[in-house]
């Protein structure tokens, strides 16, 4: 039976790919081809410092770019882990999931693999994120990476990550993510956002989850693979977003949760979607955190329901 098809995004940057995804879907692209041609828009755009070309650099001053795409009616997953030099690292992943017999190529092979592709080299680090990551050596001494997350604290602006989840007019759901991940994070880090469970998840009988934050406490507890199961077990997009957000909260000892943020997005296979965000690292009052919901009424950008380990608020006054 044909669905009306739905894309959500995470931040608000979010609603620029979501809106192409959905047209793409409405002109009767695929789930998965949605999904690429959403995340270009943010990967292209040199203004997001934290995806794709004018993402910020690595403690050394080099752009290393994560990513990981995830098809719902087979369960076919691509990801590449700290690609330098090449744009679009999630159609990167893409390739891999359609032209090997992998899951994840990372670092120099990884950039090999694309360039073997077909893919164009292309440097990653634009002035402004140079400028930027320039400003950050006043601060803290990001040589050492012992300083690395008091770094991370000091900067709010300095990691969102795109995650975008598709349901196409099929029935099929596809998700992805993409990031430039931490700025400033020790070289060869490789976050959530290209791990599947972590990052990314679909399952295209229940629905599809993706992640922004700081992924390495996110991977701890598999966010996204979460999600998705208790949606399985008949938790709303909106309840299972929350519920995996507090067993993070949880699961990590609460010293720590005022040294990150986490944020989550869902979509079930039936349309349905939800949201949520922790209130630690994203309640800064002019860093709301925003979702962007792209379907046949008007886009639209949404605040996130915050949750803390003991309180859920529907909406957050600072
Ligand atoms: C990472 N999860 O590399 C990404 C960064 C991010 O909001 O999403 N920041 O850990």
């Amino acid at each position: 039976m044909p669905v009306s098809p739905v894309c959500i995004a995470t931040w608000k940057f979010g609603l620029a790919a979501s809106v192409v995804g959905w047209r793409r879907m409405a002109e009767g692209a695929s789930a998965l081809d949605a999904v690429e041609a959403a995340a270009r828009v943010t990967e292209d755009d040199p203004s997001v410092n934290s995806v794709g070309y004018g993402g910020l650099p690595n403690a050394e001053g080099v752009v290393e770019l994560d990513a990981a795409i995830m098809n719902g009616p087979d369960h076919a997953a691509g990801a590449v882990g700290g690609l330098v030099g090449i744009g679009n690292p999630l159609s990167v992943a893409r390739r891999v999931m359609e032209h090997t017999p992998h899951v994840m190529l990372v670092g120099e092979n990884a950039r090999r693999f694309a360039l073997r592709e077909g893919f164009p080299e292309q440097d990653q680090l634009t002035p402004a994120a140079y400028k930027r990551w320039q400003e950050m050596q006043a601060g803290p001494d990001v040589a050492h990476f012992e300083n690395v997350l008091s770094l991370q604290l000091l900067t709010p602006d300095n990691h969102d990550t795109i995650g975008i989840c598709a349901l196409d007019a099929a029935g099929s759901l596809a998700v992805g993510c993409t990031t430039s991940g931490m700025a400033a994070k020790v070289p060869g880090r490789v976050g959530d956002s290209p791990i599947i469970g972590a990052g990314l998840y679909v399952d295209n009988q229940i629905g599809a989850a993706s992640a922004t934050g700081h992924g390495d406490e996110m991977m701890k507890v598999c966010l996204s693979y979460r999600i998705v199961m208790r949606m399985e077990e008949g938790l709303t997009p909106q309840e299972a977003c929350i519920e995996a957000l507090r067993y993070l909260l949880r699961k990590r000892p609460p010293e720590h949760h005022n040294h990150y943020g986490a944020a989550v997005i869902a979509l079930r296979a039936d349309g349905e979607v939800g949201a949520a965000a922790t209130v630690s690292g994203f309640a800064a009052p002019d860093r709301l955190w925003q979702w962007a919901v792209a379907s046949s009424d008007q886009p639209q950008l949404r605040e996130g329901v915050y949750v803390t380990a003991d309180t859920v608020l529907s909406t957050l006054r600072i």
